[in-house]
């Protein structure tokens, strides 16, 4: 789906603002709200989450539906011209009215969508209502608990007063994550015009041939007519041609679009003399070959981070000068690259990231398809359909960006306890990310830490992802027995011949917390735990990445395993650096991206 873009044939109105809002029930909200004004509006703004914009807990928790709504009127220049209402992305499901007109719904937080308005431009006011419900299940991305009831902590079966007092809980999302479940209309949305005949969509692959580009193209458009396609370097100057809807450019002598050096040309499409759309893409390849990690024909090495989308106020609403600091902070540590852990971020993230040369592995929200062994996830979670879904849409979303240089179709599934249905679940939708990807990046699947030897999926992806937390859950606070049982596995995946990367190892780290013996949450623990792993990571030559879990701290619901929220960030969510950010920024400083290994 193109992002919505502003040039001579095509017109973008913002409705981002303050919006009304109103809370509504837990499984269905009124719809006769949609045919006037909301009976007892506050105030929300739009793009945002809508948990922390008041200091009220009932909604911060609040569980089921919640109702917006905008007025706006149409500008007479739209007329004779398609009209298009998008959403970035409404968190994790929505219903959208126009007027008295029921518009469609949509399921899935981390994707836009969009509806055609064309029918409904007459003018004068018109009524925009959203409602968006957060609730996650087994029948949702990410997974939810069943059942809605609130009661967190461990587990005490048994005990009649608090199974009483479980079934007296009023309801609450239960997710099956460790983030925040953040929920609401998170990024922008607009209405934007189209001439009537316009180009749908556009596809670009990239290729190399000695020091030429090769540039295969796509253009899909809705009406008949010539499609002529220029190819624009960084300076603007025209450096190819072609005509017709499908083929192939060379641009002679063409930069290369580097981790750390990116270089961007633009391919500007003309449709008759109706529409217009320029898409921006960089000449690189990636491929996996034996145990390394090649871009651009060299073995890469990522450093870096999961990450979150996740601020003050802001929730997880998009927030375009946080995402500029973050991408300056990683820099400022020597990183890379990041996994956008555990959903797509928003469109914008990954063209700055084209813009600042920074690799990111790409993520779809399946995240808590694990029942802790108790059940079997691929026989009671209802989630095959949308899986299928949302790895479709995210790859047809950023299947452009040059930035993409791999796909991660789940965050810790259970592999271990049903090995051969996690393998009969995982290896169609791993074979569908590659069928949907015209670049044919590699695809993986970021396993948990469990017996690795049980699991059979893992080892089928293109590389090995693995999540590790010896030091921190397991063998707690013993950094030597956490290197040894590093060293042990890293025998095993030694076997594979595949490459393979840490995606999350980590420790929470209150800051401010120093203890000379380096005991756990000081600071001092955080630095020691990654200096002592990363120095048995580097002994292996077919280790291909440490990402570190996680970039900053972040909000998780409360309980008792958090401290306000997760505390493993190199940075505390505010963005100020912790011990082991100044250790990595020595090391990430030092360590090349391309060769390390080699
Ligand atoms: C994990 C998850 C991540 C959690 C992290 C933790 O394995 O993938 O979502 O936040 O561990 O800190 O426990």
């Amino acid at each position: 789906m193109l992002y919505p873009k502003m040039n001579r044939s095509r017109m973008v109105f913002d409705l981002g603002g303050v919006w009304d809002f109103q809370t509504a029930g837990a499984d269905s909200w009124p719809h006769e709200w949609a045919q006037g004004p909301l009976p007892a509006p506050m105030t929300m703004a739009v793009p945002a989450s809508y948990n922390d914009q008041k200091d009220d807990v009932n909604l911060r928790a609040h569980y089921g539906w919640a109702v917006y709504q905008r007025t706006f009127s149409i500008p007479e220049q739209v007329t004779g011209q398609r009209l298009w209402l998008r959403f970035g992305a409404v968190t994790h499901a929505a219903q959208v009215w126009i007027d008295d007109h029921y518009l469609g719904e949509h399921k899935g937080g981390f994707l836009p969508f969009e509806f055609e308005l064309t029918d409904y431009t007459m003018s004068g006011e018109h009524r925009l209502t959203v409602a968006v419900d957060n609730r996650v299940d087994f029948s949702t991305l990410p997974v939810g608990n069943e059942g809605g009831v609130a009661f967190f902590g461990s587990d005490n079966p048994g005990i009649p007063s608090i199974e009483l007092a479980k079934t007296r809980c009023r309801p609450q999302n239960r997710p099956n994550f460790d983030f925040f479940n953040y929920a609401g209309i998170t990024r922008p949305v607009v209405l934007y015009t189209t001439p009537w005949d316009y180009i749908k969509d556009i596809t670009v692959i990239p290729g190399v041939d000695g020091d030429n580009g090769i540039v295969d193209y796509a253009v899909e458009t809705r009406g008949r007519g010539e499609v002529r396609v220029t190819i624009l370097d960084q300076g603007g100057r025209a450096v190819g041609f072609a005509t017709g809807a499908k083929g192939r450019i060379t641009i002679l002598n063409a930069k290369r679009w580097n981790p750390g050096a990116p270089y961007l040309y633009r391919a500007e499409v003309a449709f008759q003399d109706d529409d217009l759309y320029e898409v921006s893409f960089g000449i690189r390849t990636v491929k996996v070959e034996g145990d390394k990690f090649l871009i651009n024909g060299r073995p890469f090495y990522f450093k870096g981070f999961g990450k979150h989308e996740d601020s003050f106020f802001h929730g997880r609403g998009l927030d375009q000068c946080l995402n500029v600091k973050d991408v300056s902070l990683m820099r400022w540590l020597g990183a890379n690259s990041f996994r956008t852990s555990h959903y797509p971020y928003a469109e914008e993230m990954y063209d700055l990231c084209d813009r600042e040369g920074i690799v990111v592995i790409d993520e779809v929200p399946a995240v808590g398809i694990n029942a802790g062994g108790a059940q079997n996830p691929y026989e009671v979670m209802r989630i095959k359909g949308h899986h299928g879904d949302v790895i479709r849409d995210m790859i047809a979303r950023d299947k452009n960006h040059p930035c993409v240089v791999m796909w991660s179709i789940a965050n810790e599934p259970d592999t271990e306890h049903f090995p051969q249905a996690a393998y009969d679940y995982f290896k169609p939708l791993y074979d569908l990310a590659h069928a949907c990807d015209p670049q044919g990046r590699p695809v993986t699947l970021v396993c948990c830490q469990n017996d690795y030897t049980k699991d059979i999926i893992t080892r089928a992806m293109d590389v090995c992802c693995v999540n590790r937390y010896y030091g921190w859950y397991n063998l707690s606070g013993d950094l030597d027995a956490a290197c040894d049982a590093w060293n042990t596995e890293l025998d095993f995946w030694a076997g594979t011949g595949k490459p393979v990367m840490v995606t999350e190892y980590g420790a929470d780290t209150y800051p401010g917390v120093h203890n000379a013996n380096g005991e756990m949450f000081s600071e001092e623990y955080q630095a020691d735990y990654y200096s002592r792993i990363n120095a048995e990571l580097d002994k292996r030559p077919f280790f291909v990445g440490e990402q570190v879990w996680n970039f900053a701290d972040f909000a998780t619901i409360q309980g008792p395993m958090r401290v306000d929220g997760n505390k493993k960030g190199l940075l505390t969510r505010d963005r100020r650096p912790k011990l082991a950010a100044h250790y990595f920024r020595k090391r990430w400083h030092g360590i090349p991206d391309f060769g390390y290994k080699a």
